[in-house]
Order: C-alpha cells, then sequence, then structure tokens
C-alpha cells in the first residue's frame, strides 16, 4: 500500500465451503471482481484450494475457494479432497457455508456436520434468481438457520452479481484488525502457470460436459515467458485410449475449440499474447492412485 493503512483496518481469511456445484467459485470471483476460479455446470469442477483477494479502504479479505465437499463416492481422489477442505478450514477467522437456494439436501447437511464450532460460519444462500418469491425464500433461510448456530445470513446471487457488497459487509466485522498481508492490487497467489492449467481444464468441463472423463488432469509441460509472450504447453492426461479420442474429436475439431477458448481467455487474464499448445496423453488409474494426486499438489 503506497499510504499506511487506517488503523481500524482489517485483514482476514474467509474459507468458501459446501457441497459440489452451489456457485463457490462463482461466488469468489464475484467478491474479488476477475475470473480466476473455474467454474462449470458439472459438479466438482474445483479440485485445488485457491485463494483470491480483495481489498478496499478499511479492509482486505483472504477469499479460500475449495472443492464442493464430497460425500457419495470414495476414492483416493475424493479422500484427498475432502481433507483439502478440512484443512482449508483450519486457518481461516470466518467461514462462508454456500447452499442453493430452495435445494438443502443430505449433503448440505454432511457439509454442515464438518463445520468448525469455534469459528464464526455465515449462512449464504446462492441462487436467489431461482426463488419464486421473497416468502419462499424467508422461509428457506430460516430452515436452514434451525440446522446449525450461524453467525449470519445473507441471500446472494453470484452469477448476477446481486447482494455481493452486502455479503462483505457482513463478513467484514469477522475479520481481524491488522494490516494487508497482500498488496494492493494482488488477486490471487496462484501463479500464471496454474491459472493456465485451470483454464484448460475449466473449457474441458465446457465442451465435454458429461462426456468427460472422471478422471481426467491436466499437466503444464512448459511454460516460458519471452518478450510481450507466454509460451504454454499442457498435457491433458486421461485414463483410457477411448477418452482421448473423446476429447480430440472429430478431425481434432474438439482439442482445437478447447485451445482457441483457452488461448483467449489466458490472454485476457494475463494481459499478454500466448502461445499455447495442448495435447492429450493416456495414464491410466491415475483417480486411485494417491502417490500420483500427490504429485500434482491434490
Ligand atoms: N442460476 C444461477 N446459477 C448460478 C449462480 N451462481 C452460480 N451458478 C451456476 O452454478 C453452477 C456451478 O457453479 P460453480 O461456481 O462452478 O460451483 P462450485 O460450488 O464452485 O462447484 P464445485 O467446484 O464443483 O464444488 C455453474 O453453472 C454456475 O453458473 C446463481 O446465482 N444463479
Ligand atoms: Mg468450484
Amino acid at each position: 500500500m503506497n499510504q499506511t493503512p487506517p488503523s481500524d483496518f482489517r485483514c482476514g481469511f474467509v474459507a468458501i465451503v459446501g457441497r459440489p456445484n452451489v456457485g463457490k467459485s462463482t461466488l469468489m470471483n464475484h467478491l474479488i471482481g476477475q475470473k480466476i476460479s473455474i467454474t462449470s455446470k458439472k459438479a466438482q469442477t474445483t479440485r485445488h484450494k485457491i485463494t483470491g483477494v480483495y481489498t478496499d479502504e478499511r479492509s482486505q479479505f483472504i477469499f479460500v475457494d475449495t472443492p464442493g465437499f464430497q460425500t457419495r463416492h470414495r476414492n483416493a481422489l475424493n479422500d484427498r479432497l475432502n481433507q483439502n477442505v478440512t484443512e482449508a478450514l483450519g486457518g481461516v477467522d470466518v467461514v462462508a457455508f454456500v447452499v442453493e437456494a430452495m435445494r438443502f439436501s443430505e449433503a448440505d447437511r454432511a457439509v454442515i456436520r464438518l463445520l468448525p464450532k469455534h469459528l464464526p460460519v455465515i449462512l449464504v444462500v446462492n441462487k436467489i434468481d431461482r426463488a419464486k418469491s421473497k416468502t419462499e425464500l424467508e422461509e428457506f433461510i430460516e430452515t436452514v438457520r434451525r440446522e446449525f448456530d450461524f453467525a449470519g445470513a445473507e441471500a446472494v446471487s453470484a452469477k448476477h452479481g446481486l447482494r455481493i457488497g452486502e455479503l462483505l459487509a457482513i463478513l467484514r466485522p469477522h475479520l481481524p484488525e491488522g494490516v494487508p498481508l497482500y498488496p494492493e492490487d494482488a488477486v490471487t497467489d496462484r501463479s500464471a502457470r496454474f491459472l493456465a492449467a485451470e483454464i484448460v481444464r475449466e473449457k474441458l468441463f465446457r465442451h465435454l460436459g458429461e462426456e468427460l472423463p472422471y478422471a481426467a488432469n491436466v499437466a503444464v509441460e512448459q511454460f516460458e515467458e519471452e518478450d510481450g509472450l507466454y509460451r504454454i504447453y499442457i498435457a491433458v492426461l486421461v485414463d483410457k485410449d477411448g477418452q482421448k479420442a473423446i476429447i480430440i474429436g472429430k478431425g481434432g475439431e474438439k482439442l482445437k475449440k478447447i485451445s482457441t477458448e483457452a488461448r483467449l481467455d489466458m490472454e485476457k487474464l494475463f494481459e499478454t499474447k500466448v502461445f499455447l499448445k495442448v495435447w492429450v496423453k493416456v495414464k491410466s488409474g491415475w483417480a486411485d492412485d494417491a502417490r500420483f494426486l500427490q504429485e500434482f499438489g491434490l
């Protein structure tokens, strides 16, 4: 910061948690005003915890977006994802627990059981654009509030950017007083390399939908910065030859679209020209291989 922050400046960590697909990543992107966390219609889009920073005159919020907590299938990947969520809850000042308006299920209840009792938890009801009336929404909020001793509640629409300022105002008093930890203009602690891989993963989700093999992952094999250009080489890892063919598509059409869209997003985010090469590699059984997951930082 150029100037000394005011003496009542607050800075702290907010974990964003909830079951898969409730809109946690969309919410974080709107809270910080930039798209750094990937989103999609498919559950389990977020695999890595990712930090987003928002600074105003009186506060710095450090948001931690987490993978949706999995309660159904057990394998090494899900166990690791859940472990990451629980760890993310460890070092924060306040928790934003996200649910979908008008949809409260056993999966949400399972996440509630994991919420820390010693930290303030704010209930965030997202997707309010889906509620039919105000009364219906208010009743829904009351029902969820009976499930846990929440320190506050706010109803928002992450996708439409509704009531985001109100949510920040509810979170702010829970941040401890202190100087900012990140520069004023920081938006994330993640490297360009990491963000590049995430962007490719988002395009895979979007273009393949239900066809996307559950066990697909991306790896940055090379990342070079030249004058005014990023040269990025990314491998998509799948389990089987058949999955490779699906991703490549007829005449390579699908992979071409994925690469082009990813490159355009990267150019916007990095504010530089990008040369991007994406290809598909077969490596079987990786989602069940705990050691392999560790290599990928999952
Ligand atoms: N109608 C509506 N859809 C929303 C809203 N916010 C998010 N979505 C949609 O919900 C879907 C899931 O959003 P994500 O942000 O990827 O959800 P997530 O909780 O991060 O999901 P995981 O990372 O898989 O746990 C996407 O299709 C979003 O566009 C909202 O306010 N209204
Ligand atoms: Mg997400």
